[in-house]
């Protein structure tokens, strides 16, 4: 019989690529959605994949919808993906982001305990918890620290799953990940607005891109190979945390250079910077060892950097190409606003 998996936040970038992962290997998917005034199943039609998937509406907020989906599916894996998930974001609605990434976790939890206690879980935990410490690269034991609303709440997640292991015998994983990224990366992230900028620009269809602090550095990664742990650390014999990471790290300079330097273009004539894309604290500097991810799971990267950069662009151009040539598909990026567009809060305090 094939095994049943419950997938929270399916039409995200991540929930997307193990969807289709979890389908490949036999698995009966079922995704959680919210919600939404307009459809949201883009990444899930763009995989082609979206008519094998099992999609149960459900809100980290609402914990009725969260035992109906676990009773739907009485499934045998639960991979918890769903999250307020844009750090900016998260200074803009810290309540939310708390309720949502951080209580969400204990919702689903408590109902997973109360009601398939057997099932094993997988919680999508980060690379943000370590914040602006000094030690690096960062490993399951460096301490965290975390910078951001998003962060302190991912913390409190990762906290009441330990809790919730030791206290009731789940098998409930914490999975470190750091950055990783995709042609299917939402556009408000750091790496996608470039590429997507960066195909527009080549074609004509925009003038520049404006960016907030480009010194930070990040571990960044293909979430196609991310995704293929998460369901490596269900398989074990034990639960446990890893870190998932390519020990590689590279600044928001470097990815803007290489992309604007792969559509043969020069960085210096585009790119602009702007206030507010700053944040009111950013992590400066995320690194991760991935060694006992190797050890136990045999899981390394096999995308990097250079390959990542590419990838995003090319994808990005034929998409920006195709659109131009009147074609319709499954995307993001037609109808969402230049940022220059979007008011947000400001950070600075009169005192
Ligand atoms: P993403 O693309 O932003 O997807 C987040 C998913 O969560 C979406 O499906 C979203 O639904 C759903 N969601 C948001 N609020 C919800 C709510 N109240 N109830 C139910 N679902 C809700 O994020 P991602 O990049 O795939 O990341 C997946 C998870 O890994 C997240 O928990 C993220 O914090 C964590 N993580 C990501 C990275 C990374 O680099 N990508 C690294 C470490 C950890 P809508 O489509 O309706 O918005
Ligand atoms: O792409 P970002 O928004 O990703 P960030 O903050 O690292 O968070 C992502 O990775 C985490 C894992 O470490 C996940 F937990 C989280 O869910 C998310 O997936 O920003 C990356 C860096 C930051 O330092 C930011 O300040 O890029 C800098 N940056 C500079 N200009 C910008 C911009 N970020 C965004 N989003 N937009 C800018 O214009």
């Amino acid at each position: 019989m094939s095994k049943r998996a419950l997938i929270t936040g399916t039409t995200g970038q991540d929930g997307a690529y193990l969807a289709k992962f979890l389908t490949e290997k036999g698995y009966e998917v079922y995704g959680t959605y919210r919600r939404l005034s307009t459809p949201n199943f883009w990444r899930l039609q763009y995989l082609n994949i979206f008519d094998q998937i099992q999609l149960i509406p459900c809100d980290l907020l609402d914990s009725d919808s969260l035992s109906e989906a676990l009773k739907i599916s009485n499934p045998d894996e639960i991979y918890n993906l769903a999250a307020q998930s844009f750090v900016g974001a998260s200074f803009e609605q810290p309540t939310s982001s708390g309720e949502i990434t951080g209580l969400g976790v204990t919702r689903l939890l408590e109902s997973v305990r109360q009601s398939c206690p057997n099932a094993r879980v997988y919680q999508a935990s980060t690379s943000e918890l370590y914040g602006n410490n000094i030690w690096a690269p960062q490993t399951e034991v460096t301490p965290f620290a975390p910078s951001s609303p998003y962060a302190a709440a991912k913390l409190y997640a990762y906290y009441i799953t330990e809790i919730y292991r030791e206290s009731y015998g789940l098998f409930a994983c914490n999975g470190i990940l750091f950055n990783h990224e995709s042609p299917l990366r939402g556009l408000e992230f750091v790496t996608r607005k470039i590429t997507n900028a960066v195909a527009k620009i080549k074609l004509g269809l925009e003038t520049e891109l404006l960016l907030g602090n480009m010194d930070a550095k990040r571990d960044w990664g293909y979430a196609v190979d991310f995704v293929k742990a998460m369901w490596l650390m269900l398989q074990q014999d034990k639960p446990m945390n890893f870190v998932i990471a390519t020990n590689e790290a590279h600044s928001v300079f470097e990815f803007v250079e290489k992309a604007f330097s792969h559509a043969n273009l020069d960085y210096r004539d585009f790119t602009i910077s702007d206030e507010r894309f700053f944040r009111p604290c950013d992590v400066e500097h995320l690194c991760g060892d991935y060694s006992k991810a190797k050890k136990v799971l045999g899981w390394e990267p096999e995308v990097r950097f250079d390959e990542l950069v590419k990838l995003m662009v090319d994808t990005d151009l034929e998409r920006w190409t195709r659109a131009k040539a009147g074609e319709h598909f499954p995307w993001d990026a037609f109808n969402y606003p230049n940022e220059n567009r979007i008011l947000s809060r400001t950070w600075k305090i009169d005192r």
